[in-house]
Parts: structure tokens; C-alpha cells; sequence
């Protein structure tokens, strides 16, 4: 009996700032969608837009921007989380599976690697390890929540990585690097985690 009032305290105080088990430490929900971005938003001609895989030895292989658009869509309903601590519940997405670009690139001679450092319009990029962009874990993004992603999302198209925090997805992406050995991007060389997993909240340099 005695132990009743702190039982439904914790209850309580779980519902009033979000559902148990979505959010990660130190993060608030958020119902807006923040822009954060290190620069300008870059126009883009997508008669000229592509999207390219390229490995360490010359191999690549291109999409063109119809041609992305041909291959079989996904539409993951997935939770994001900025580092700046806000975290958004439930978005919307449509994209190209990080997979079926991998596999018809490896298909068409390009060498696998264990990293890759994704380039954008503008000159951002993130590096991640090819594990956490295989096996059903990110996509390229071109819709948002039922219509074309609003180009200070990164639209035309954008990186979509949701397991690990909001600056590995890319936004104006172009296209992947396939790398040997690990190279840091644009946060990560600022001093921002490697890996940047926000369940682990991998923030910042010698974090776990
Ligand atoms: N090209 C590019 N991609 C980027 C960024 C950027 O500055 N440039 N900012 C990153 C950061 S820090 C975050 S939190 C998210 C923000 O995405 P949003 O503006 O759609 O919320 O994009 C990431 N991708
Ligand atoms: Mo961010």
C-alpha cells in the first residue's frame, strides 16, 4: 500500500511529457518541424540534378532525377531527433530505400565499403557507417508528409536516417561516397559524435 502514491506519480508524470519508450535522454517533443541549417538553401535545376553512389576506385553509378523517382517507393512513418534536444513524433516520409540504391549500384560493378559520407548541394556532408544506411534503416526522401519536401528540408531530396540524430540526414543530397576507412563530415569535424545514436546520446566528441 505504501508504495501506491509513487506507482501512479511516475504514471502521471511518464504520460504529461510524452508516450513511455519514444523519447530519447535529455530530449522535449516537438509538434513544429525547426529548420536547422548551416547555410543558404541551394536552388536546384532537376533537369541536371542526379544522385550519385561512388566507390574509392572510380566505379559509380547515377540517377537521374526521373529515374530515382521510377524505383519502388517506401513511406516510413518514423520519430527524428535533433541534437539541439527536440525530437518530432510520427513524421511522414516518402523516399527510395538506402538499399535498393546500394544493391543496384553493386549490381552495376560499384565496390561495397564499410562507411559512407554523404555530399550535398552547398558542400554539407555526413559520414556514417554503412550499417546504419543498410538494411531498412535510411532512405532518399523527396516527400513529406503527402507532398514534395519543402526545399529548407532538404527538398528536392534529402538523406532520411532516424535512428541516429537529425544532422546524419542530409539535407540537398546528391549523392554517397563508399569508403574504406571512416571520414568525418561537416558536424562531426566540429567536434560532433561519430556516430551520433540518440538513445545512447552520442552528442558530442568522447561521449559513450
Ligand atoms: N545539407 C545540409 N543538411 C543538413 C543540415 C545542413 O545544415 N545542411 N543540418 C543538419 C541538422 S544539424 C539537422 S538537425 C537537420 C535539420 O533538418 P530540418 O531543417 O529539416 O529540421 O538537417 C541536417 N542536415
Ligand atoms: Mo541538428
Amino acid at each position: 500500500m505504501a508504495d501506491t502514491p509513487f506507482i501512479a506519480h511516475g504514471f502521471r508524470s511518464r504520460r504529461a511529457s510524452a508516450p513511455a519508450g519514444r523519447l530519447p535522454p535529455g530530449q522535449y517533443e516537438t509538434r513544429d518541424f525547426p529548420v536547422l541549417s548551416a547555410g543558404p538553401t541551394p536552388r536546384v535545376d532537376l533537369s541536371r540534378w542526379d544522385f550519385v553512389i561512388r566507390d574509392a576506385s572510380g566505379g559509380s553509378a547515377r540517377w537521374s532525377w526521373a529515374e530515382l523517382l521510377a524505383l519502388s517507393h517506401e513511406t516510413p512513418t518514423v520519430n527524428i531527433h535533433c541534437v539541439t534536444k527536440w525530437s518530432k513524433f510520427d513524421t511522414k516520409w516518402e523516399g527510395i530505400s538506402v538499399d535498393t540504391l546500394l544493391d543496384l549500384a553493386q549490381k552495376g560493378g560499384v565496390a561495397t565499403g564499410a562507411f559512407v559520407l554523404a555530399f550535398c548541394d552547398g558542400g554539407y556532408t555526413t559520414n556514417l557507417p554503412l550499417a546504419d544506411v543498410t538494411g531498412g534503416k535510411a532512405w532518399i526522401a523527396f516527400g513529406y508528409d503527402g507532398a514534395p519536401l519543402p526545399p529548407e528540408h532538404g527538398g528536392p531530396a534529402r538523406l532520411l536516417v532516424p535512428h541516429l540524430y537529425f544532422w546524419k540526414s542530409a539535407k540537398w543530397v546528391r549523392g554517397l561516397r563508399i569508403l574504406q576507412r571512416d571520414e568525418p563530415g561537416f558536424w562531426e569535424q566540429a567536434g560532433y559524435h561519430d556516430r551520433g545514436d540518440p538513445w545512447r546520446e552520442q552528442r558530442y566528441q568522447g561521449d559513450p
